[in-house]
């Protein structure tokens, strides 16, 4: 090779030749000895086929994520739209449950390639050392985002730093951290798939010995792990699995009226203002005239009904009959046009307390300002006297305690 005939002759890369050949000996002792693990499991088909999966998992939550996002802080370029009514749902489903399954895959891979951290050399050259830096913020801001986005689901905030600007940083290090460690592991995938597609023996190093994990087990028993995981919470969204979901966070029979309540109107401060005689319900902004109703005048018009879902970006939601006055109506009667509409709380503050309608929601004739949920008046802590339920929004847009409508 060029580099090694350049040397001969020459003392001072002799002597970067034996220091180099001295790092190069790996040493041989406890996890660096050449039998230290069991090469059977701890092998690039596993890692291959682990990786595929979390990639696949990890896309999803991304893509779902990023969707999540735009919704609730839109873009300039962004819309949403009302229908179809259960796409919020089942985006919202797949980012938290692709999410959960994730874990015991991600732990399975981290096990499988373990043995890599004491390689020797660390390094075969700088682009590989690169590539192995790269592993940092890949598996550092996996572990993140599967930890963080546990504690969100499970209402566990012990740190000060806002859950949602760290989730969502870490998920964009991540995913470029995945796609450069993508094209990096190609060649080892493409080999892994096409010895599979050939049916070429796979029995090329190692088999594992008497009573250990084989590759095959270990495969099987991350899905089982990933299958178990979805089985005991995915009853939260998915309502024929709901009995099994004794794992969940949110218990989806317990509330009032039989379904879960986020935040209280005690803890949003709305309870007194809620139950005040003098609550009216105004329609202002940009209209030709101001309207204002009493629950009574509410109660006392001809009500519209819909069977909408409250989807919570927390992964739970829950589907229900509500009745109530047609946004569409408020506006048309107040004189107003074709507009966005702010819907605000009594709630004094919190993120929660005014939702911005764009045009199309407006104009939804299942958008309404519900007053009764299955027949009977919204509990208190669903909103009461009034609240908004539109379709295909996440939960948190879904204002409740409502007391004005403004037109824009
Ligand atoms: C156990 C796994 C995970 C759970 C339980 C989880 C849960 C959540 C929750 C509850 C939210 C708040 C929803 C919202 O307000 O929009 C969220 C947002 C988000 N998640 Fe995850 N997540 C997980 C994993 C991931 C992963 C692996 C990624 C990316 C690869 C990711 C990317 C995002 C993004 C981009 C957002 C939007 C943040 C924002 O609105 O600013 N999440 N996640
Ligand atoms: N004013 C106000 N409305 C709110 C909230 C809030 O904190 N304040 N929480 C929202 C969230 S996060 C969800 S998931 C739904 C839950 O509605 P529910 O309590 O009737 O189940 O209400 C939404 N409406
Ligand atoms: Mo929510």
């Amino acid at each position: 090779m060029a580099r090694e005939s350049a040397a001969d002759g020459d003392g001072r890369t002799g002597l970067v030749r034996r220091a180099w050949s001295a790092v190069a000996t790996p040493p041989n002792f406890g996890p660096f000895s050449d039998d230290a693990f069991d090469t059977a499991v701890h092998d690039d088909r596993p890692a291959a086929w682990l990786g595929i999966a979390l990639g696949v998992l990890f896309t999803a939550c991304f893509l779902t994520g990023v969707t999540s996002d735009l919704i609730q802080y839109p873009q300039a370029w962004f819309s949403w739209f009302p229908s179809p009514p259960w796409l919020f749902r089942v985006n919202q489903g797949i980012h938290v449950f692709a999410g959960l399954a994730a874990i015991p895959v991600l732990l399975a891979k981290l096990w499988v390639v373990y043995p890599h951290l004491f390689r020797w050399p660390p390094a075969k050259g700088p682009g590989h050392a690169l590539e192995r830096l790269g592993i940092a913020p890949l598996v550092g801001g996996a572990l993140f985002l599967l930890i963080t986005g546990v504690m969100n689901i499970a209402y566990w905030y012990p740190w000060g730093f806002a859950f949602l600007d760290a989730h969502y940083w870490a998920a964009w290090i991540t995913i470029g951290a995945l796609v450069m460690h993508i094209g990096a592991k190609a060649g080892i995938v493409s080999r892994v798939w096409e010895s599979r597609r050939r049916g070429l023996p796979r029995a090329t190093t190692a088999p594992a010995a008497d009573g250990m994990l084989t590759r095959r087990g270990l495969l099987l028993a991350s899905g089982v792990a990933a299958g178990t995981v979805l089985t005991v919470t995915i009853g939260e969204t998915v309502p024929i699995m709901r009995r099994l979901a004794v794992l969940a966070p949110r218990a989806m029979d317990r509330g009032p009226q039989g379904f879960p309540v986020n935040k209280t109107a005690a803890g949003a401060g709305a309870a007194d203002l809620a139950v005040d005689p003098s609550w009216r319900l105004t329609v202002t902004g940009a209209v030709a005239r101001e309207l204002s109703f009493s629950l009574d005048d509410l109660r006392a018009r001809d009500l519209d009904e819909a069977v909408l879902t409250i989807a919570c970006v927390e992964g739970w939601s829950v589907t229900k009959r509500w009745r109530g006055v047609r946004l569409a109506d408020l506006v048309a009667e107040a004189g107003g046009s074709d507009a966005e509409v702010d819907v605000e709380s009594l709630q004094p503050e919190g993120p929660y307390n005014v939702t911005r309608l764009s045009p199309a929601f407006v104009a939804d004739p299942s958008t309404l300002l519900a007053l009764e949920v299955e027949g009977e008046p919204l509990h208190l802590d669903h909103g009461f006297p009034v609240r908004l339920i539109a379709p295909n929004q996440p939960g948190v847009l879904q204002t409740k305690w409502v007391s004005r409508v403004v037109v824009l």
